[in-house]
């Protein structure tokens, strides 16, 4: 398989582009080697610049839960395209997106709509202490809410697959404000909020985390956080920008039963365009600007275009069924892998959440904690990944990532990338 052009490519980028990507965990730095540059998606796959082909588990960070080139949401571009990309003002196209929102999230009574998911966790921490009037806030080890800077402590995803959890260029008293706690440890959230619970303005947290692969809440993890925040007055915020359409239609919330305060969503409502959103109770939303003293704006926020792709999409997974296939697919694709590693006899386990995963060269049962996450074996990763990929399997390059399967995925696809992870569960066995 050739890569040439994705490396001239890659020579090219790196003369105008710091690292040659637009974002780090896009680079290959967590598996070496050159980044593939990619020319086109359609479906299950990726072609890349050499015109390789590739069954795709990324879905752009996971999106894409249709596949690339939905024609649903192709047709509702098309025909937005013709009528305008911005105006700067409101659309009846927004109205229709907020009330499908509410409708399939009910913890949600008003939504803002943001451009993406790194808005919406700042903007939703802002407003969380502009409603609490207090300042500290809480997060979980391995948990990322993208680039904001008091978020950036012991940051997953690219943070993590960089070995730099903690960023350069915030000021140390931005993070004096953040307390980061283990994710999944329930003692230690309760001993937290015995010690200064009245001082927290939020705990923001991934429901499943993504950031650090994948990795599900306990049995009462999330109960828990409710139960503090509500005792203590602290808002409770989901980042669901992963899980949110993708773990189940109502988000995480609704799998695990929870209601947070707030919740912060992007990646599916926007069918692949750049679009985010935070929303919750009217309450704490009433806070934001026009109506209250938070402020919060975007130009291109509530984009025709984002709408128009969100909307198409949100109705396709509003399917009966949809969800169940996508579970069932994920499923046996994970039974698949499972039962080839155990016989080449490759420790190997996984997590799913609906058509979100997990892959860990690990030989616990189970990954729930941050800890084993980073004791598992990097170095075969890396090594798995490149095989898969040579045999037309295309992963997130990191072990610090989640995997996503779209309805695009079908028997012939999970087949490919099964027959795949044989070769590669042998190569790593000899
Ligand atoms: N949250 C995504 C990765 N887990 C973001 C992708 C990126 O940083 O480019």
């Amino acid at each position: 398989m050739s890569n040439d052009n994705s490396r001239n490519l890659y020579d090219l980028a790196l003369k105008h582009i710091p690292g040659g990507v637009n974002s780090p965990v896009r680079a290959f730095k967590g598996v070496g080697g050159n980044p593939l540059f990619f020319k086109a998606g359609q479906d299950a796959y990726l072609i890349d610049a050499d015109n390789n082909r590739y069954v795709d588990y990324v879905g752009a960070w996971g999106p894409l839960i249709l596949g690339h080139c939905h024609e649903k949401v192709i047709d509702a571009l098309r025909n937005q395209l013709q009528r305008g990309l911005a105006f700067g003002a409101s659309t009846e196209a927004e109205v229709l997106i907020a009330d499908k929102i509410c409708e399939l999230m009910p913890s949600i009574e008003k939504v803002r709509l943001v451009t993406s998911g790194t808005e919406a966790t700042m903007s939703a921490i802002r407003l969380a202490r502009g409603y609490t009037g207090r300042d500290k806030i809480v997060k979980f080890e391995g948990c990322y809410h993208g680039h904001v800077d008091g978020l950036l402590v012991k940051a997953g995803s690219g943070a993590l697959t960089l070995g730099e959890p903690d960023s350069l260029g915030v000021p140390k008293a931005y993070t004096d404000l953040t307390h980061v706690l283990p994710y999944n440890d329930i003692d230690a959230v309760e001993n937290f909020f015995s010690a200064c619970g009245d001082e927290i303005a939020c705990v923001i947290v991934e429901p499943v985390a993504g950031n650090m692969n994948c990795v599900p809440p306990v049995p009462g993890f999330l109960q828990a956080l409710r139960e503090q925040c509500s005792k203590h007055g602290a808002v409770l915020i989901f980042d669901e920008v992963m899980t949110g359409f993708r773990v189940a239609l109502g988000g995480a919330q609704s799998v695990y039963q929870v209601n947070p305060d707030l919740t912060t969503i992007g990646k599916v409502i926007g069918g692949g365009l750049p679009v985010g959103a935070f929303g919750g109770k009217q309450e704490i939303m009433d806070m934001i600007a026009p109506l209250g003293a938070v402020y919060q704006a975007g130009t291109l926020a509530g984009s025709p275009l984002a709408v128009a792709a969100g909307l198409a999409m949100l109705n396709v997974i509003s399917r009966p069924g949809f969800y169940d296939e996508l579970a069932t697919r994920t499923e046996f694709l994970l039974s698949g892998l499972q039962e080839r590693a155990d016989q080449a006899r490759i420790p190997f386990t996984t997590n799913q959440v609906g058509a979100m995963f997990g892959c860990f060269f690990s030989a616990e049962d189970k990954i729930s904690q941050f800890s084993q996450v980073m004791n598992c074996n990097a170095e075969r990763f890396k090594h798995y990944f490149h095989i898969m990929l040579q045999n037309g399997v295309y992963l997130a390059p990191s072990a610090y990532e989640a995997g996503f399967v779209s309805s695009a995925h079908g028997e012939e696809e999970i087949q490919l990338t099964l027959d795949a992870a044989e070769k590669a569960f042998a190569a790593l066995a000899d």
